[in-house]
Parts: structure tokens; C-alpha cells; sequence
């Protein structure tokens, strides 16, 4: 039952007796009721349907709609796509069992949290979109939003992950197709515009012709969340299938309208003439929105507005959405009114789109077209190149050598705007309850290599490619630059070692000995970041990616290596030693190098000693030069000693 208020009527006539669609909302404050066990924050909360539905009573437009309550769905129905075991395992998540039961099941899947009444919501949200579904497919509604949680498309037939129980739109399709044919729906084109790739919906209709599954996500060739191969264009459908799924993968975060509606215009909308569904089901995730926290893209509620649009060019209008992910509460609840505005056909919202896609984002396009030309006519044809090169360069952050590199660029202000919200909403999963308390301790990074430019170090931070560099640097979680600066030496020996690197090609890297050694010293600059920082930065030296379960180097660690001055980590990577330095007030001075059994080989010839690569020389250089620490010629002398010299 619908907690709506008086807004739970079928009074769906504008008062100025124009025709509008009839467009039905499902709204359960029962779904609120789903939780952190422990009243933990997490980004997918109750609040987020509240806000929606809030926004959309006060801008006056739930009075217009049909409002539904939820409505629970069946087993046999979740069973179309999930198996039984699945199914009952949720179900018996019921309020009798104890929290550390749930909190077991939990544990066992990939980012799920579960209280007493996980279940009840998780069977209202499959129910909500199946009703809805219905409606929809029998006449008696024209569309309709689904504002459901938890989420749905990332749960796969017997598994719940990514904060989703059961796929919620992958039910209400199956259903449609199996189970009430004598609606008529043979063709069901489901769109899933979630800034996450929609991993379970992918699964259950792979083989499936019925279904035309499109999602366009976040990828970043693999690493961003769900990990893995999954979300890639490569991935077309089987059998009967093939040709069924298609997947638009940014390599890039930040993409917007532009880029959006890029691949609307230049693959889905032409692929869907082709296809002519019947229906449209729509996993509405509103975490590609500007502001959104876990997203880092930037689609305002008008580009929105502007691909629901154009999504109702097909099967009559018969268009059902169903929330999926979107954190950013004030980023939904917009997003969400503007959507629901073009559901009603109100007057066009107003907005317009900043200028060009990413050249990324034309090369994304370009790809998806010729692997899915075998099967879909329509993108044969070559872009033409007018249209690509009207593009916004891709904003690999190179810094000028002043002190205020980063304002320069006013994307970054976005961004910044969007780290404010990261405040408020904490990550709280398996993947990232560490980085809550480590994000609480600060420490004094000492580097001695290729990382004291300082625009270099923030690559490790904010992300981006300096001169020289071969490779982009994916950057920290947290984007905050260092809160200080500042120079010393200390008594370690300094070398180069290694073939070559990923990052700067053929030549050594520098490290240190990870012992002290009194007679010598090595300059370092000092960047006081946290904990949390510390462990991407650690991540991205020993070539790992920076969305772990667990921290390289933790509380525990900090303090052994605080009492012994240098511990091992298990991180298998060349940087695979921490030093303790000393303290710089109360805050530890830690560094990264190579273990002392590698120290060892390095001095027997079994790993190689290398001069430093040209480019690396010189990013050293810059470093101690714009640092003040040393003139150009003493820089120069500094390294090449240390090359130089046998261990
Ligand atoms: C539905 C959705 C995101 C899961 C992210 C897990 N899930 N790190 O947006
Ligand atoms: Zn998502």
C-alpha cells in the first residue's frame, strides 16, 4: 500500500482539460524500510525515494500521475530470471532472523548490506515494476516511473550484488514475454542508462532475441565497478542473441550530455528503428548525473529529459522506467522531475548541452558501430569526420609550473563540487569500509623519485598524464591535493633499478635502500595526504588497481612500522616496502621502495641496476628545481651520482 498521502488517487486530468498521457507512479514508503544493519551511512539510503517522490509533490506533478503503491512480486515470476534458490534465500532474510545471520549472507556477495526488511523491499521493487510493467503493456497506462530500491540491474540469476537483491526490470520483461503473451509484447527493448554497467540484465537475456539489451557505463577498459570484460562492446549476445547486446563503454568519467547523447543519436536510436520494440523498459539510474558521488559524470536533468524524449519515439510511447542507482540526492530528485515532466508531455524542459563529446567518447562510438554493424544495418555507415572532430579534448590534466595548476581548468570546479557530496555519503562496502577510517589519519608521503614534481605526485591524486609519461594515471578515491608540502633529506641511499617501467618505458626507477645508511643522503618532498591516499598511491605504484577490499597498509601496519622502521607489504608490486622516517610533529614520515630481499638482489646483479630514462631525469629534475631544493646543475649531478655509484 502506496503511503502517499493524498496524492494516492487516479485523478490524473489537468485542470486545463488538455489530454495528457496517463502516466502511472509507483511510490511504497515500505521500500524505505531496507537498510544498513546497523544504521551505517551508505549511499544507497532510504532518502533517496523520499526525495524523489518528495520533489515530485511539490513540483505538483505526482498529482497528475497515476500513483500505484508497491505491490509485492510472486516467486514463480522471479523465478523467470533468478534461481529458486535465489528466490528463497532472499525471502527467508525475513525480520525473525538475527543480524549477524544476514550480515553472513551479505559478506558472502559482492557490496550488499541486509536488515529486517531487505526482503519485503526486495520482492516490492520486482513487484512494483512488474505491475507497473503491465499496466503499461495492457493500455491502461501509457508509461510510467517505477521509484524503487533497492536497485536491480546489477543482481544476476543467483547472485545479488552491487546493492541489488533481485533485477528488478529483468523480471517485469520476462514476465511480459512468458507469462502474458496475449498482451502482445514479442519485442522489449530495455535501456539501461545507469552510470554501472547492468551486469545481470546482460546475463539473463544473453541468449535471448527478444530482448535488445543496451547499456552504456562507465568501463575505463575494465576497471571501473562491476570490474571485468563484462561491460565491454565485445560482448554481443550468444546463439539466438547475438547482436541483442550492446554496450556503450566510456573509458572516461566526466562524460555529460554531449557524450550521451552521442551515442543516443549515433547507436541506440537507430538500432531501436531497426529493432521496433514493443515496449521500452528503462533501468533509470541517475548516477551519470553531475554531482553524483560514485558517477563522476555529468548529465544534467535537461539530457535526461532529452534521451527519455527520444526513447518515447518508440512502441507508441509505451515507455516504463525503474529506478536503479543515483546518490546524489538533489541530483536524482531533479533528475527524476524532468523525466517525469517529459513522461506527462509538458512543455519541453528547458536547458541546452555543453558543446562536444569527448574524443574518447567518438572513438567509444566508432567501435560499438563496427562490432554491431554485422547485425545492425543501420550503424554501418563510417562517421563522418566533421562530426568527430567536434569534440572536447580529453582533459588529461597537464600543469602549468605555477602554484595554482589545477584552478585553471573549470572542470575541475565540477568536480570539486561533486567531492563535496562524497562527504556526506560514505561508502560503506566490503570494497570501501577501510577507506572511512584511514581517511581519518593524515601522513607525511616522502618521495625521492619521478614524484617530487609535484604535478606529477598529482597524477597519483587527481589523475591525469604528465610529459614523459606513457601511461594515464587513474588517480586516488579521494581527490583531495596534498594539505602541505615540504622538503627534507634524509640518510638512505638512492639508486635506479629495473629494465624499464609501464609508466616511463625503457630505463630504471628510483628507489632507496630501505635501510639507513649515514653517509648518505637522499632529497624528498614531502606531501602530507592521508591514510586512505597513501594506500591508492601505494596501489598505483605496484601496478594495482584502487578499488581493493582491503588497504595495502592499514592502522596496524602503520604502527609496526612506527616501532621497527620498515615493514614488507603483501603487495607483490616493486614498491613493496614501507619506511618510517621519523615524525614531522605527530604525524608519521613514510616512504615507499623496494623490500630488503629485493635491495639484495639488486646488489647481486640479479635485479638489474638502469640510469633513469631521459624523460624520468627530467621529471626528477623539475621536481627539485621548482621545489627550491636544488639548481638545474646540481639536480642533474645529484641523479646522475646516484646512477652512477655501485651499491
Ligand atoms: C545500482 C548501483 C552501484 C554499486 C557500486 C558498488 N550500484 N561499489 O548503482
Ligand atoms: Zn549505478
Amino acid at each position: 500500500m502506496a503511503m502517499a498521502g493524498e496524492s494516492s488517487n487516479n485523478n490524473y486530468g489537468d485542470c486545463d482539460g488538455k489530454s495528457h498521457r496517463k502516466v502511472g507512479l509507483v511510490y511504497d514508503e515500505t521500500m524505505c524500510k531496507h537498510d544498513t544493519p546497523n544504521g551505517e551511512d551508505h549511499p544507497e539510503c532510504p532518502d533517496r525515494i523520499r526525495v524523489i517522490w518528495e520533489k515530485l509533490q511539490l513540483a505538483g506533478v505526482s498529482q497528475r500521475c497515476v500513483v500505484l503503491g508497491g505491490s509485492k512480486a510472486e516467486d514463480k515470476h522471479l523465478q523467470l530470471v533468478h534461481t529458486k534458490d535465489h528466490v528463497s534465500l532472499v525471502k527467508s532474510l525475513s525480520t525473525k532472523k538475527k543480524d549477524y545471520r544476514r550480515n553472513r549472507i551479505a559478506s558472502q556477495w559482492n557490496s550488499i548490506y541486509l536488515n529486517g526488511s531487505s526482503s519485503e523491499a526486495a520482492f516490492l521493487a520486482a513487484g512494483s515494476v512488474v505491475e507497473l510493467a503491465e499496466k503499461v503493456a495492457e493500455g491502461e497506462l501509457d508509461c510510467g516511473y517505477a521509484i524503487v530500491r533497492p536497485p536491480g540491474h546489477h543482481a544476476e540469476p543467483d547472485e545479488a550484488m552491487g546493492f541489488c537483491l533481485f533485477n528488478n526490470v529483468a523480471v517485469a520483461a520476462s514476465y511480459l514475454l512468458d507469462e502474458r503473451p496475449e498482451l502482445g509484447v514479442k519485442k522489449i527493448l530495455v535501456v539501461d542508462w545507469d552510470v554501472h554497467h547492468g551486469n545481470g540484465t546482460q546475463k539473463m537475456f544473453w541468449k535471448d532475441p527478444r530482448v535488445l539489451f543496451f547499456s552504456v557505463h562507465r568501463h575505463e577498459h575494465g576497471g571501473f565497478y562491476p570490474a571485468g570484460d563484462d561491460g565491454d562492446y565485445n560482448m554481443v549476445g550468444e546463439g539466438p542473441g547475438e547482436g541483442f547486446n550492446i554496450n556503450v563503454p566510456w573509458e572516461q568519467g566526466r562524460c555529460g550530455d554531449a557524450d550521451y547523447l552521442a551515442a543516443w543519436d549515433h547507436i541506440l536510436i537507430p538500432v531501436a528503428k531497426e529493432f521496433n520494440p514493443d515496449i521500452v523498459l528503462l533501468s533509470a539510474g541517475f548516477d551519470a548525473a553531475i554531482g553524483d558521488p560514485l558517477g563522476g559524470c555529468r548529465v544534467t536533468p535537461y539530457g535526461y529529459s532529452v534521451m527519455l524524449k527520444k526513447l518515447m519515439e518508440f512502441a507508441q510511447g509505451k515507455i516504463v522506467l525503474a529506478l536503479e542507482g543515483g546518490y546524489n540526492l538533489d541530483s536524482i530528485a531533479k533528475s527524476s522531475l524532468a523525466c517525469v515532466q517529459v513522461l506527462l508531455e509538458d512543455k519541453p524542459i528547458q536547458g541546452s548541452s555543453e558543446a562536444y563529446p569527448f574524443e574518447s567518447t567518438w572513438r567509444v562510438i566508432q567501435a560499438v558501430r563496427k562490432k554491431l554493424s554485422a547485425y545492425w544495418p543501420s550503424l554501418a555507415d563510417v562517421l563522418s569526420s566533421n562530426l568527430i572532430d567536434q569534440k572536447t579534448p580529453t582533459p588529461i590534466i597537464v600543469f602549468s609550473s605555477s602554484d595554482s595548476e589545477t584552478e585553471d581548468y573549470a572542470d575541475d570546479i565540477l568536480d570539486q563540487m561533486s567531492r563535496l557530496n562524497i562527504e556526506n555519503h560514505h561508502v560503506d562496502t566490503a570494497s570501501t569500509s577501510w577507506r572511512r577510517d584511514l581517511s581519518k589519519v593524515d601522513v607525511w608521503y616522502a618521495s625521492f623519485g619521478s614524484n617530487m614534481w609535484k604535478p606529477r605526485f598529482l597524477c597519483y591524486i587527481q589523475g591525469g598524464q604528465v610529459e614523459g609519461m606513457k601511461k594515464v594515471c587513474v588517480g586516488s578515491m579521494d581527490k583531495t591535493p596534498p594539505k602541505q608540502i615540504m622538503w627534507e633529506s634524509f640518510p638512505h641511499r638512492l639508486f635506479f633499478g629495473r629494465e624499464s617501467s609501464v609508466t616511463w618505458g625503457v630505463g630504471g626507477v628510483a628507489f632507496i635502500n630501505p635501510l639507513s645508511d649515514l653517509n648518505d643522503r637522499t632529497h624528498m618532498c614531502l606531501y602530507r595526504i592521508t591514510l586512505e591516499q597513501f594506500n591508492d598511491v601505494l596501489f598505483q605504484e605496484n601496478g594495482l588497481k584502487v578499488d581493493s577490499d582491503s588497504p595495502l597498509f592499514d592502522l596496524d601496519t602503520l604502527q609496526l612500522v612506527e616501532k621497527k622502521g620498515s615493514t614488507p607489504l603483501a603487495s607483490g608490486g616493486w614498491y613493496g616496502d614501507i619506511v618510517c622516517l621519523g615524525k614531522e610533529g605527530d604525524i608519521p614520515i613514510l616512504t615507499m621502495t623496494c623490500t630488503l630481499s629485493a635491495f639484495e638482489k639488486f646488489k647481486s646483479g640479479e635485479i638489474p641496476l638502469r640510469p633513469p630514462s631521459e624523460a624520468y631525469v627530467n621529471t626528477m629534475v623539475r621536481g627539485l628545481v621548482e621545489g627550491g631544493r636544488l639548481s638545474e646543475e646540481e639536480a642533474k649531478a645529484y641523479i646522475d651520482n646516484a646512477a652512477s655509484k655501485p651499491l
